[in-house]
């Protein structure tokens, strides 16, 4: 029985709405894995609280990652299922503006099917290379057991910075002791991922890339290495946390 909703953009929560449609159709497409309804859920919660805005501190982080996307040798944006089908677009779009990035497929609940299928829908949007798909090329990421042990070779393995937004912890905390630098969205501040990371983006992926990719295409014209060096090493990502945590109390007050 095919069921069907509609949604006015007047409603309060039209954006939400039209997000979590977006996650349940990739959901029936076979993009999505049935535990990401789960962390979509979870990150809605997050997000409420928030405001569903993008805070003062998240917006800093966005300067600062793409500060240090810019300044990356060789950088990674590592997709997921949730990622695919919220904003494969925006994705590809990210990858064209930094133009030296790279995009690899990296699940966490792996089967070969959901790989094949984000692997096609990236090329819908003209990604014509997708890493993390040819088992030949795959190495393993040390002391980490879960399914996205296995990263490419020509991508993650030898990135100096990757961006691996809705990650899980076991595997930030895995590609820290690889020596690299991981920029993350994740709308819980309390994530073993947010805490781990060296840049955490602490709002929601569809509100973050637009600003992301702004942000990238602003720097790169208008300022020098040595202010995009300053930018990230003044950078404090626990002092970002606190202040969003700092946020989410005073938003749950002001309403009561
Ligand atoms: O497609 P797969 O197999 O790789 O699986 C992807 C999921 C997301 C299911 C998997 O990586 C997973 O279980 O992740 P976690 O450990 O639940 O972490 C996801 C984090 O992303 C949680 O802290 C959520 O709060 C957060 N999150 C969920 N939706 C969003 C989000 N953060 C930003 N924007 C969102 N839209």
């Amino acid at each position: 029985m095919t069921r069907k909703i509609e949604l006015h953009e007047n409603h309060p929560r039209y954006l939400s709405l039209l997000t979590r449609e977006k996650l349940v159709t990739g959901f029936k497409r076979g993009l999505v894995a049935s535990e990401g309804l789960i962390a979509h859920g979870r990150g809605e919660c997050f997000d409420y609280l928030l405001g569903e805005y993008t805070t003062e501190s998240a917006r800093s982080a966005i300067n600062v990652a793409s500060a240090m996307l810019l300044l990356a040798r060789y950088p990674v944006i590592s997709v997921n299922g949730n990622v695919t089908a919220l904003c494969a677009d925006q994705v590809c779009r990210l990858n064209r503006s930094l133009g030296h990035s790279v995009i690899e497929i990296n699940l966490f609940y792996y089967t070969r099917e959901r790989e094949k299928l984000i692997s096609e829908e990236f090329k819908k949007y003209g990604l014509t290379q997708i890493l993390g798909t040819d088992p030949e090329n795959l190495v393993s990421i040390p002391e980490l057991e879960s399914n996205r042990r296995l990263v490419d070779r020509d991508g993650i393995s030898k990135a100096d910075v990757v961006f691996v937004p809705l990650e899980d912890g076991d595997r930030t905390i895995a590609l820290k002791r690889m020596n690299k630098k991981v920029v993350t969205v994740d709308l819980n501040p309390l994530s073993r991922t947010a805490l781990s990371s060296d840049i955490t983006i602490v709002d929601n992926i569809v509100r973050v890339l637009p600003q992301l990719i702004e942000r990238i295409t602003y720097n790169r014209k208008y300022s020098s290495e040595d202010d995009l060096k300053e930018l990230v090493e003044s950078f404090d990502n626990l002092d970002g946390l606190r202040k969003t945590l700092e946020v989410m109390k005073s938003q749950q007050v002001s309403v009561l």
